[in-house]
């Protein structure tokens, strides 16, 4: 088998965001520029970091291609063993549970997760550590500095391998091991959750789900997991067949791009709780009969109601939430007698926390969830928990909405999206309030302004230090106005206004509460304040979740 060494150039574009490189398809086509990236991950590892490699991807278009370009480069690279779900196929969390039961040195995900997929759309891919968890801030950097000064790559000159098949094939030093992409998931939800018991609740029509893969990865396991398993009726599953452009749709789970999921959650028949996933299935969504379970307000809830899963029956030592995340947690890690930490946006910065049993549960308002059993958010999983709560309280979703507030109170959330803002603008608007923060002009703009910061986060494992992750503005009564720009777009800047509006009101207490509408007070004064339309031109967010 010959090793090519091929001649190439930098590419300037290529430092990962928020989770891993996302680009439009026809910038990872550009010549070598899928090459480079992999060549500089492998550049930026240690020599004996690169025995073990766990690859997959969410099956949307050129995942085929790929996949096939970084197994080439891991045989060149001297990997010993590969290991990659049958048909390219593996879901983030999934991704994250083979590292660590395998002894992986690592894994490399082909996604863009919740971004749309096809030959006009996003891909991406990302490297995770051996702990299973996304690549920290400190490799990030290294690949980037890496894809800089690359001068050259190397690629096994090899045929297709055949990933249809489960086995294994040696070339050259390496093994290939094609494998089941679902089994290992399974068994580690078996070892989370009590499958028996909500089995039986599955049995006696105690418990029934609609889940909305959204014609992404999830459809697979999902349908082994609720359909096989826990033998929930064959139609529980919608939109399960992956697709390279999921069925046109749009993987984001949320009340904009999964709305015919709940709306059909108003009908007579609606099962007791449905739910929906994202392309590379570590999202979710939940909801209950007639209603929505905000991602902060679910978080909360799981840690209020851990002790009845099997994997939190000795407690939570910790909890985390990313900063934008409404502090609903907060107050339940309050009420535990924990901590709960505060990080900047981005599954990455858990990953010590969890690996240091500071936290065992962590969660972020963009729909993730976890626990301390991978290093990685989980949608199934957190739907199992969800089920779990369920079938242990006797209660509904909006019963255990309501009664978290009752005794809680209520973070009404909601989230602005301007997209397609021109990068220089959206700088300049972030450098603003900056400025505002700094000189504490911010503060005098309204009278119920308590306080303003911009949001920096140190790791209390490593001591790494991370600056600039968003403006928090504080307001007397506990509520919040964030503000930061995404890192997973692929062209232009979206800027984020994350809502958050504390009450302990009782009449706030209802499922039907229409959330944009009672926050429109605070929507009017973040705008007023990053003074967006006067430099944007826009007069409307693009997408309010
Ligand atoms: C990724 C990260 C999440 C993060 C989200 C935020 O999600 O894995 O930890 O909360 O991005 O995205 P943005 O920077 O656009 O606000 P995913 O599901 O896209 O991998």
């Amino acid at each position: 088998m010959n090793i090519n060494v091929v001649k190439t150039t930098p590419y300037s574009d290529q430092n990962p965001g928020t989770s891993g490189l996302r680009k439009k398809v026809a910038v990872i086509q550009k010549p070598n520029y899928l090459e480079n990236f992999v060549q500089s991950v492998f550049n930026a590892l240690p020599s004996d970091e690169r025995n073990i490699l766990v690859i997959g991807g969410d099956g949307r278009f050129y995942n085929n291609i790929a996949i096939q370009i970084v197994i080439r480069m891991a045989v060149a690279n001297g990997y010993k063993r590969l290991i990659i779900g049958q048909n390219g196929l593996l879901s983030t969390p999934a991704v994250s549970n083979l590292i660590r039961i395998k002894q992986a040195n690592g894994g490399m995900i082909l996604s863009a997760s919740h971004n749309p997929a096809g030959p006009d759309q996003d891909f991406g891919i990302k490297y995770n550590n051996e702990n299973g968890s996304p690549a920290s801030n400190t490799l990030s950097a290294s690949i980037f500095a890496a894809s800089l000064e690359i001068s050259q790559y190397t690629i096994a000159d090899i045929s297709e391998v055949n990933l249809r098949d489960i086995g294994d094939v040696v070339l050259n030093r390496t093994t290939i091991s094609v494998i089941d992409s679902v089994q290992d998931y399974i068994e580690c939800m078996k070892r989370c959750f009590d499958f028996p018991k909500l089995r039986k609740a599955f049995a006696s029509e105690r418990l029934s789900i609609r889940f909305d893969a959204m014609h992404a990865v999830t459809g697979p396991y999902a349908r082994s997991v609720f359909v096989d398993e826990l033998g929930a009726s064959s139609d529980s599953i919608i939109n399960g067949e992956p697709r390279e452009d999921f069925g046109g749709g749009h993987p984001d789970p949320n009340l904009v791009h999964a709305k015919a999921l709940f709306e059909s959650m108003h009908d007579a028949n609606a099962p007791v709780l449905a739910a929906a996933s994202d392309g590379d299935g570590d999202r979710n969504m939940i909801l209950g009969q007639g209603c929505f379970v905000s991602p902060g307000d679910s978080l909360a809830i799981l840690a209020e109601h851990h002790k009845i899963i099997p994997q939190f029956k000795e407690g939570l030592c910790g909890v985390a939430r990313s900063m934008p995340t409404s502090t609903a947690i907060d107050r339940i890690a309050e009420d535990l007698g924990i901590q709960s930490f505060e990080t900047p946006t981005g599954w990455k910065f858990f990953g010590n926390l969890l690996d240091t049993s500071n936290i065992s549960l962590c969660g972020e308002e963009s729909f993730g969830t976890s626990g301390n059993h991978i290093r990685e958010k989980d949608g199934v999983w957190a739907v199992l928990f969800w089920l779990s709560i369920l079938e242990a309280s006797g209660k509904n979703v909006s019963q255990l909405l309501v009664s978290h507030w009752q005794r809680f109170g209520r973070s009404m959330y909601c989230r602005l999206d301007y997209e397609g803002i021109s990068a220089d603008v959206a700088a300049d608007l972030m450098k603003n309030m900056q400025f505002g923060v700094s000189e504490s002009r911010l503060i005098l703009k309204h009278t119920n302004i308590a306080g303003a910061d911009s949001f920096e986060y140190i790791d209390p494992v490593d001591g790494s230090v991370s600056s600039n992750q968003g403006i928090r503005v504080f307001l007397t009564g506990g509520s919040r106005i964030v503000y930061r720009l995404s890192g997973t777009g692929t062209d232009s800047a979206t800027l984020r206004i994350y809502l958050e509006q504390y009450t302990n009101s009782a009449q706030d207490f209802v499922t039907s509460l229409d959330i944009p509408n009672a926050t429109a007070d605070l929507a009017k004064m973040a705008v007023e304040l990053a003074e967006i339309s006067q430099r944007t031109g826009m007069t409307s967010p693009s997408l309010v979740t």
